[in-house]
């Protein structure tokens, strides 16, 4: 393709949330996710969880920004009780796991796809090579219940970004803890505006060759997955940027880089201890405004309690920076006082939205945890599948269809329950209808991988 054919100054940046699926549960499944371990067994509220995510989305139309969406994952999924070797009829194997293995069968109910950052990994047209969007579905490798969802992300994102002309859905890299990659949450981008060629920031926990540590939570991101990532993507190296997590915000709860940083346009919104300290030389070198929020005035337990910087940070359509932040940024004193601070000073960024999406938080998902980015051009969105780009028609369809099919209750004790299977194939056959996907889930088409 010609230079000029990759110019494409004019794009904007869709954020596909996740719809939170009808078997949102807390199941504490996620070694090093704080949230999730001490919500674990707690009972959780699937309809009001779709809806905040839902309000989240409308805010987003609101203040004049694209919002897409992306499905729930079918759950349990029919080609993975298959591999377990459970071979009866789906319910007569949910009833065997709720027996004997409690614990596997909420891995295999989770409802954890609705956290859209680990999605994929996307590099958008003005980055890569061939002028395509790329999207590496991520292989979530370091959690068993996140560990099923890579293959069918490729499916969805295969059929909603089918046109090969614009974009282009690699395979999930193999399943093995030195490829461990998840997704968006790790990634960040710099370019002047969003059309523009970026520089593409990956953030590992781990490099190449490099174990687990004996002690510590989990370091999910290899640096192998995220070099492998910006070498399929057709990325230019001089414009590629690997740089480490810092072990001490792992460890104190920062499972994901979103959780102590984010990006937008030329920004950098980011936790002092975010990041190993020889990347903030690296980082200084990029031209990037650096907001980087001291450890003095917020620690990193304020931060990843309040999940400050799990804030999607957007750029609205006056050119004005605006962070759409957690509710709980108001409960914690420090963060509260800085974001005051923040949009009274002369930075980007001058104005908070707040947004409550408790549910999802209770399992470690901020606002930021359930979008994922997408940069395009008006020929790219042109050119999507299905109708998943939301107007507020869009949203108030989607709200009935939560409160028609989902529960307001469950507890662990309800996967048990063999009315949950069909409740969900239910609201999920309809919301592919609602979104134009036709046959997606494996339950409407048995032949799917
Ligand atoms: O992978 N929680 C998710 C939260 C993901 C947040 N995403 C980002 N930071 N981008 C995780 O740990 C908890 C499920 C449970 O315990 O029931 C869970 O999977």
């Amino acid at each position: 393709m010609s230079e000029t054919q990759h110019q494409s100054p004019w794009a904007l940046e869709y954020n596909f949330d996740g719809i939170v699926g009808p078997t949102h549960n807390y199941a504490g499944l996620s070694a090093g996710n704080l949230a999730s371990k001490s919500h674990a067994k707690k009972t959780s509220h699937p309809r009001r969880a779709a809806l905040e995510g839902l309000a989240k989305m409308r805010l987003m139309l609101d203040l004049g920004l694209p919002q897409a969406v992306l499905v729930p994952h079918e759950r349990p999924s029919i080609p993975l009780v298959r591999k377990l070797g459970l071979t009866g009829s789906l319910a007569a194997s949910i009833a065997e796991l709720a027996r004997r293995d409690p614990w596997l069968l909420a891995n295999i109910y989770s409802a954890s796809a609705m956290w859209a950052a680990n999605a994929a990994t996307v590099s958008p047209s003005a980055d890569t090579a061939d002028g395509r969007v790329h999207f590496t579905p991520a292989n979530l490798a370091s959690t068993l219940h996140r560990s099923f969802e890579g293959p069918f992300t490729a499916h969805v994102l295969r059929t909603i970004f089918a046109n090969e002309d614009h974009f282009v859905v690699h395979e999930p890299l193999p399943l093995h803890r030195h490829l461990a990659d998840e997704g968006a949450a790790n990634h960040g981008r710099f370019s002047s505006s969003h059309g523009e060629p970026g520089r593409e920031l990956f953030v590992h926990g781990r490099g190449p060759a490099e174990n687990e540590g004996p002690k510590g939570f989990p370091r999910r991101q290899s640096e192998l997955a995220s070099r492998t990532i910006a070498k399929s993507h057709l990325l230019q190296s001089a414009r590629v940027h690997f740089i480490r997590q810092s072990a001490r915000a792992i460890d104190a709860g920062a499972f994901h880089n979103d959780v102590v940083s984010v990006t937008n346009q030329m920004v950098l919104f980011a936790h002092e201890m975010a990041f190993d300290t020889n990347a903030w030389g690296e980082l200084s070198e990029l031209g990037v405004e650096v907001i980087m929020v001291p450890n003095r005035e917020v620690n990193l337990k304020d931060a990843i309690s309040s999940y400050l910087f799990n804030s999607q940070l957007v750029t609205l359509p006056d050119q004005t920076m605006a962070l759409i932040a957690p509710v709980e940024t108001a409960e914690v004193e420090s963060v509260n006082r800085h974001l005051r601070d923040l949009v009274a000073g002369s930075h980007p960024i001058n104005k908070v939205h707040r947004v409550d999406v408790r549910q999802s938080m209770s399992n470690g998902g901020g606002p930021a945890c359930l979008r994922l980015r997408v940069v395009m051009t008006e020929m790219e969105a042109a050119s999507l599948s299905g109708s998943v780009v939301l107007d507020h028609a869009g949203i108030d369809r989607l709200e009935a269809w939560v409160r028609t099919h989902y529960r307001e209750e469950l507890r662990p004790g309800d996967l048990a329950d063999p009315d949950l299977l069909t409740e969900t194939r239910v609201a999920l056959d309809e919301l592919t209808q609602i979104l134009d996907l036709g046959s997606l889930y494996h339950f409407q088409r048995d032949s799917l991988p």
